[in-house]
C-alpha cells in the first residue's frame, strides 16, 4: 500500500469512528493490520482524530451524547484491535521498568490510557493497569505491592485533573514519593500544571509517554 492509499484507509477509519459505526470500524482496523500501515499511526491519526471531532461537535452542542457514546464504541472496538497487534509486537522485549497506571477517581474515560499503558507495554514496560476511577489509596497499595518505577495518572475532566494532586499528596504520605516518578497525562492535561502540582513528567500523547518513561528511567528514546 503506498502513503496515499494509506492516508486514504486512515480517513475512512476517521469517518467510520465519526459516523459511529462499529463493524466498519474493526473492518478497517483490521485491514490496517493486512496493508502493513503502523497501527499507532491508525491510533492517532485515523481513530483518535475521528473520535476528537466528535468530542469538539458535543462541546459545542453539534451532536448529543448518544452519538459521542456511539462514536466511542466504534474507537474502543477498533483501539482494542489495534492495541491486540501493538501488544503481540512487543512480546519478546525485556522489562524496562515497572509502571502502574489508571485513570483517577470520578473519572470513567479509558480509551487514552489503555492505549497508553499498551505502548509503554509494547516498549518492553511491564504494566500494571489498574482501570478507571481509581482512588489514590489503591494507586499507594498498587505503587507498593508492585514496587513501580513509574506511576502513570490519567485525566480527561478538568474536574478531576484536582484528583491527580489528590494521588500525589497520598503517595508522599506514604513516603513513597522518593521511590517512585510521576506522570500525568490527558486531554486537559499541561505540562504547567505537571509542574504545579510536583509531578516528574507530562505526556501529551501515548507516543510521548514511552519517550517521558524511557528518559524517567535514564534511558535512551
Ligand atoms: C470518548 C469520550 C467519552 C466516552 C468515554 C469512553 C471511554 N471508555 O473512555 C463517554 C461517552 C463515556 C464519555 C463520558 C463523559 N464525558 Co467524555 N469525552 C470523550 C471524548 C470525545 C474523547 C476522549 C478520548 O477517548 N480521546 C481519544 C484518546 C486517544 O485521547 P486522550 O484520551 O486525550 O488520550 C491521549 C492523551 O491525552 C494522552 N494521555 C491520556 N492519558 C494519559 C496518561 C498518561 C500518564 C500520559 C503520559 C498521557 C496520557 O495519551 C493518549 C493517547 O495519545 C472527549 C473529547 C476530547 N477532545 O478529549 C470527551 C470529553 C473529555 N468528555 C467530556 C464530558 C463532559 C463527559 C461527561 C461528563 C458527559 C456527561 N454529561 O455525562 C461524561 C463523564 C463521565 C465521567 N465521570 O468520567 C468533556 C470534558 C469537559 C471538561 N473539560 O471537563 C470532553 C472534553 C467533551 C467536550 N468537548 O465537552 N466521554
Amino acid at each position: 500500500m503506498n502513503n496515499q492509499q494509506g492516508q486514504g484507509l486512515l480517513e475512512t477509519l476517521r469517518q467510520a469512528v465519526v459516523g459511529g459505526d462499529v463493524q466498519r470500524t474493526e473492518q478497517l482496523a483490521r485491514k490496517v493490520i493486512q496493508e502493513g500501515v503502523d497501527p499507532l499511526l491508525a491510533l492517532e491519526k485515523g481513530l483518535g482524530r475521528g473520535i476528537k471531532a466528535v468530542g469538539d461537535a458535543f462541546g459545542s452542542h453539534e451532536v448529543f451524547l448518544p452519538e459521542l457514546i456511539l462514536a466511542a464504541d466504534a474507537m474502543k472496538a477498533g483501539t482494542t484491535i489495534l492495541v491486540d497487534e501493538l501488544s503481540r509486537r512487543g512480546l519478546e522485549r525485556k522489562p524496562t521498568g515497572t509502571v502502574v497506571i489508571g485513570t483517577v477517581a470520578g473519572d470513567i474515560h479509558d480509551i487514552g490510557k489503555t492505549i497508553v499503558a499498551t505502548l509503554l507495554a509494547a516498549n518492553g514496560f511491564d504494566v500494571h493497569d489498574l482501570g478507571i476511577n481509581v482512588p489514590p489509596d489503591k494507586f499507594v497499595e498498587a505503587v507498593s505491592q508492585y514496587k513501580a518505577d513509574i506511576l502513570g495518572l490519567s485525566a480527561l475532566l478538568t474536574t478531576t485533573m484536582l484528583a491527580q494532586r489528590d494521588v500525589l499528596k497520598a503517595i508522599s504520605e506514604a513516603n513513597l514519593r522518593p521511590k517512585i516518578k510521576i506522570m500525568v497525562g490527558g486531554a486537559p492535561v499541561t505540562a504547567e500544571w505537571a509542574e504545579e502540582i510536583g509531578a516528574d513528567a507530562y505526556g501529551m500523547n501515548a507516543a510521548e509517554a514511552v519517550t517521558k518513561a524511557k528518559a524517567l528511567m535514564g534511558l535512551k528514546p
